[in-house]
């Protein structure tokens, strides 16, 4: 098939890609300035290779005119979360929009593959506007934590170097590699509690500090000089402090001090 005939046909996948992409790192924001946990912590996508759709059609068997019915994953998402118990909170997010249809699901993570392959999996419908107009794709979701991803990455590599044959002694590492992504995932579970406090206390951190300097970039504009350097100066001697209640505490009197120049500002015009 001539490129540009691929290009027309892909171009709508990457777009579902590129939208659907967008769209978590969207809710990854909204998480953060909440200050909340966010149960993503990182979102790819790609679109399947033009190799990789034809190896697939040739190994299945799949006719040509059945491709885009048959191969469910030309567009795929990749979304990874720290821990196990994050990846059903995804699905149930994902399962609740309005813009994504469920087609089927694969839960490798209760049925882990022969291989040690662990992932959640969900194929879906996602409408993607075209100058042809609209356009219902399918699109694969993959589901897993960060040490799964570790561990399929690698082993696809390595699948990849040995097409089909893989030598026993590398098979038989890979399994121990599982069982060990297991053991690991179920560790991080245990001390997910004070892993998620001690990043929800480092995100509000980061959040009233933005928050801070940019009430002290006002503050420039409106009051005397001397006054922010007193100011910027008590700031660096909370921050030192680490307290997150004293942050809090100055941030609020920041914005009392910048009401009150903004008042003066207002009955000077008057
Ligand atoms: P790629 O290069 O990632 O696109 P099949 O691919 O024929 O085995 P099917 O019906 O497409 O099976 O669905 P399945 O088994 O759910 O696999 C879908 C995708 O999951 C694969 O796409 C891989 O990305 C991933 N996957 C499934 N099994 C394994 C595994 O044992 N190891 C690794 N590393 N990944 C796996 P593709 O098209 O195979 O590959």
């Amino acid at each position: 098939m001539e490129i540009q005939i691929w290009r027309e046909l892909l171009d709508p996948y990457q777009l579902a890609v590129d939208e659907l992409t967008c769209k978590f790192n969207h809710l990854i924001d909204e998480y953060h300035n909440r200050n909340m946990y966010c149960p993503i912590e990182s979102v790819i996508g790609r679109v399947k290779s033009v190799a990789s759709i034809l190896e697939k059609l040739q190994k299945k068997n799949i006719p040509f005119e059945e491709m885009e019915h048959q191969v469910e994953d030309i567009a795929g998402i990749r979304i990874i979360c720290q821990f196990v118990e994050d990846i059903e909170k995804v699905a149930q997010l994902i399962l609740s929009r309005d813009d994504i249809e469920l087609k089927s699901e694969k839960d490798y993570i209760r049925h882990m593959k022969p291989s040690g392959y662990r992932s959640y999996h969900l194929i879906v419908y996602y409408t993607v506007q075209t100058i042809r107009g609209p356009k219902k794709l399918q699109v694969e979701l993959q589901i897993r934590t960060m040490a799964m991803n570790f561990w399929a990455t690698i082993e696809h590599s390595l699948q990849y170097k040995y097409k089909g044959n893989m030598p026993e002694h590398v098979t038989e590492r890979l399994t121990n590699a599982a069982d060990a992504i297991i053991a690991l995932d179920n560790e991080m579970s245990l001390v997910r509690n004070e892993i998620m406090d001690a990043q929800n206390s480092s995100q509000i951190q980061m959040n009233l500090v933005t928050d801070i300097l940019n009430s002290m970039e006002n503050l420039y504009k409106l009051s005397n000089k001397r006054e922010v350097i007193k100011i910027q100066d008590e700031f660096y001697r909370i921050y030192e402090t680490h307290d997150l209640e004293q942050l809090a505490r100055f941030h609020k009197q920041l914005d009392i001090i910048a009401e009150g120049y903004r008042a003066q500002a207002v009955t000077k015009n008057i």
